[in-house]
């Protein structure tokens, strides 16, 4: 009976997933773990969680944040199994209570660091919506930075739009953009920095983001303008260093265009990879690091999995 009511709860949270209610790398990988703490809660044993764990890791399958999450849950359950059940629960919702808390963490630590490399009379610009950009922009802002930030609309989602009305919100100049615009706002804007959020980044440093990002990297490049990734450890792809390639989503093509000529065909893939190479520096909980130290963190922070 408390299996039935217990997994229902976790579709309702892969709908969330994948209908995009719950959305950003970050996100949904706390989303995912308060679902598998709430069925430790409420009586899950390991098998459930595996089940579970299932279920919330192929409701998207692009940021690696996901199954990070949801794998270090099902680790720390293997951990504890040699304990009786009253234990067992006990132990694995302090622990999971620990591990969401360094997740949120992470997002207000990247903030912090985030923050002290905007300058002030900045013109920054950022692709779709990340929190953790968010979070940088409105620490800088609640220092009394100056600075003024373009945001691409991001189709076909408009993410962009989520990213405006938060900054109106917080009180810092935005301006909108079509994505197509990018490039020309660099140069006539004269943006001094890219900011963006990832949702896998690989051992070798290349960055999996919304749609776009890479295009948005290119321009910045030929303009020389610093390319920046805020990101929290837990989107860095362990799986990448066992030689995994990171599956880009492909969306329904009503999102592009809903009333299309039925034989009209239409492409729409949610995510894209940024060279290593396009990357000036990565912005983490850990500190700031060019793009070939991501290596060593995930070796270090992963020690877990990799050993597995
Ligand atoms: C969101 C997106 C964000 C990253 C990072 O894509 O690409 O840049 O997920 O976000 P979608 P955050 O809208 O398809 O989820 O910093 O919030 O984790």
């Amino acid at each position: 009976m408390v299996k039935k009511i217990v997994l229902s709860d976790v579709d309702s949270v892969v709908n969330d997933i994948k209908s995009m209610r719950v959305r950003g790398a970050l996100n949904i990988a706390v989303t995912a773990a308060k679902s598998m703490k709430k069925l430790v809660k409420e009586g899950g044993v390991i098998e459930t969680l595996q089940d579970a764990g299932q279920r919330l890791k192929s409701a998207r399958p692009t940021a690696v944040s996901l199954p990070n999450s949801v794998d270090y849950i099902l680790y720390l359950a293997e951990k504890n199994s040699h304990l009786g059940d009253e234990e067992f629960r006990k132990q694995l919702l302090d622990d999971i209570g620990r591990f969401i808390q360094e997740m949120e963490n992470s997002l207000d630590e990247i903030a912090e660091i985030g923050s002290n490399i905007i300058r002030d009379d900045d013109v920054l610009l950022t692709h779709c919506n990340s929190d953790t950009v968010i979070e940088i922009l409105k620490r800088a802002h609640s220092k009394g930075k100056k600075f003024t930030v373009y945001a691409t609309e991001t189709r076909p989602r408009m993410q962009g739009h989520i990213t405006t009305g938060e900054l109106l919100d917080a009180g810092i100049p935005v301006t909108l953009i079509v994505d197509s615009a990018a490039c020309i706002t660099m140069e006539t804007k004269k943006v001094d920095k890219v900011l963006v959020g990832a949702d896998t980044v690989c051992v070798d440093g290349d960055v999996v983001n919304k749609i776009g990002t890479s295009q948005v990297a290119l321009c910045a490049r030929k303009h020389g303008i610093d390319f920046i990734v805020a990101v929290e450890s837990i989107k860095f792809s362990p799986q990448s260093m066992m030689g995994s390639i990171v599956k880009i989503e492909e969306r329904n093509p009503d999102e592009v265009w809903r009333d299309r000529p039925s034989i009209l065909g239409v492409y729409n893939p949610a995510f894209d990879i940024t060279d290593a190479s396009m990357v000036d520096i990565v912005v983490t909980e850990l500190g700031i690091m060019p793009p070939e130290a991501v290596y060593q963190v995930v070796k270090e922070k992963f020690s877990w999995e990799l050993r597995q």
